[in-house]
């Protein structure tokens, strides 16, 4: 087989595209729907076509083995390729495809060179659920092989409908009594989903750490009554205290201009339904900084404002705590790695944080990670309008691949990192 082109990556980016496609040019294809099943098919044909050997672990992380290297560790390199509700084509998807194409040039070229030989196997990963729209939380399937989340409590997690997470990963079969391989290192490249690179024209971003993230599940419990016949006085709206908290998310953000980034995204109403005071809303409000003093300020805000919303819409409120990450780093070694392929590559690149999570933000806690970024047309993402230009996705795909073929010499390692900073103490 021949080495694949960028005209081929451009091809397969296209086909992909069509799994979930929407009317409006994006895509639908939330973790373990029909959608993300003919998907995962698809992938796992032009993986086995490579020669490429197709595995799933407990959590339904579909893994793309190429083993070179007998007994050696992995370089894992992937994303996602699940999706919000009526969203882009490029978020996770575009790198789980950039992954597996690198990993397919690299294949070719240390197939027919001796001297390219590598020291790790290589493994592409399309990580199960990152997005958490069907099932929460997001980043499930990292999570899960990261251990910062067992399997079984994954597998336990329904979604609205009350299917859980096992029932949805038998239905497509795309779930092993395995745990993955073993990783040494890792890559993942990603969308921007901002504006900052497009801004300073730059062409990849070097991901050096990631805002810190508090999720939040609030309850407002009301009680059931005619929206016509029941006096003022005397409604109990859980929704209105609900629309409390939509309010309450945008006045701590603007307390801190540009600082912190505040929203509720998803809201399920009892008994949503015309003539009926709701008895009941749940509804889950993310908070975001970079700076997490500043991220732990909004946080009191936050509990001491809706310490005052029960008694404004006679309503009781539960808060439970959904997810949360702090702002942590990732491997300077690994930027330094990043920046330097950039650079031989002639390519403009410059440090940035990530605000979204991402797999890899998990990754980095177990191995040395590189995480790079290519630019968002207008910062659009989550969203079907979501657009990266052919020639950024080709230089990031550029990047990857070489970033890759240096990881699976054993740079950066796992051992080969805390070898060194052993030596150094
Ligand atoms: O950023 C998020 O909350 C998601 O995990 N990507
Ligand atoms: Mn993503
Ligand atoms: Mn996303």
């Amino acid at each position: 087989m021949s080495t694949p082109t960028d005209q081929q990556f451009l091809d397969d980016f296209a086909t992909m595209s069509t799994f979930g496609a929407t009317a409006g040019g994006g895509v639908d294809r939330q973790a373990g729907t029909a959608a993300d099943g003919e998907q995962r098919r698809w992938l796992a044909g032009l993986l086995e076509a490579r020669g490429f050997t197709v595995r799933y672990d407990r959590i339904g992380n579909q893994w793309g083995l190429l083993d070179l290297v007998p007994g050696a560790p992995y370089v894992v390199v992937g994303s996602h390729m699940d999706s919000q509700p009526t969203a882009g084509r490029y978020d996770g998807a575009y790198g789980v495809l950039a992954a597996a194409h690198a990993a397919f040039r690299l294949a070719e070229e240390w197939r027919t060179s001796e001297d390219a030989a590598p020291a790790l196997n290589l493994a592409v990963v399309n990580w199960f659920n990152e997005e958490g729209s069907r099932f929460k939380p997001s980043m499930m399937g990292s999570s899960v092989y990261t251990g910062k989340m067992t399997a079984e409590a994954a597998l336990a997690v329904t979604d609205l409908q009350g299917v859980s997470v096992a029932e949805a990963l038998a239905a497509l079969g795309c779930v092993d009594d395995w745990d993955g391989p073993e990783a040494a290192s890792c890559a993942e490249i990603h969308i921007e989903q901002g504006r900052s690179m497009e801004r300073d024209g730059v062409q990849i971003g070097l991901v050096h750490s990631n805002w810190a993230v508090n999720k939040y599940e609030f309850v407002v419990r009301g009680e059931q009554s005619h929206t016509g016949s029941t006096a003022i006085e005397d409604r109990r709206d859980a929704l209105l205290g609900a629309s409390m908290l939509v309010l309450l998310a945008r006045e701590i953000a603007d307390a801190f201009p540009g600082q912190v980034h505040t929203s509720v995204g998803q809201m399920e109403i009892y008994p949503n339904s015309p003539v009926v005071v709701a008895s009941r809303v749940r509804l889950l409000l993310d908070l975001r900084s970079a700076d997490e003093a500043v991220l732990a300020k909004a946080d009191a805000m936050l509990h001491e404002r809706i310490a005052a919303i029960p008694a404004a819409a006679s309503v009781e409120l539960d808060v439970h705590t959904g997810h949360s990450w702090p702002v942590t780093p990732y491997q300077p070694e690994g930027v330094e790695l990043a920046a330097k392929v950039a650079a031989d590559l002639g390519l403009e690149y410059k440090p940035v944080m990530t605000l979204a999570g991402h797999d890899s933000t998990n990754m980095k806690d177990l191995v040395p990670t590189v995480m790079l970024f290519v630019p968002s047309v207008d910062g659009i993402s989550h969203n079907e309008l979501e657009f990266t230009k052919d020639e950024d996705v080709l230089a990031g795909l550029a990047v990857l691949t070489e970033v890759v073929r240096r990881l699976a010499k054993g740079e950066l390692a796992r051992d080969t990192v805390a070898a060194e900073a052993a030596a150094a103490h």
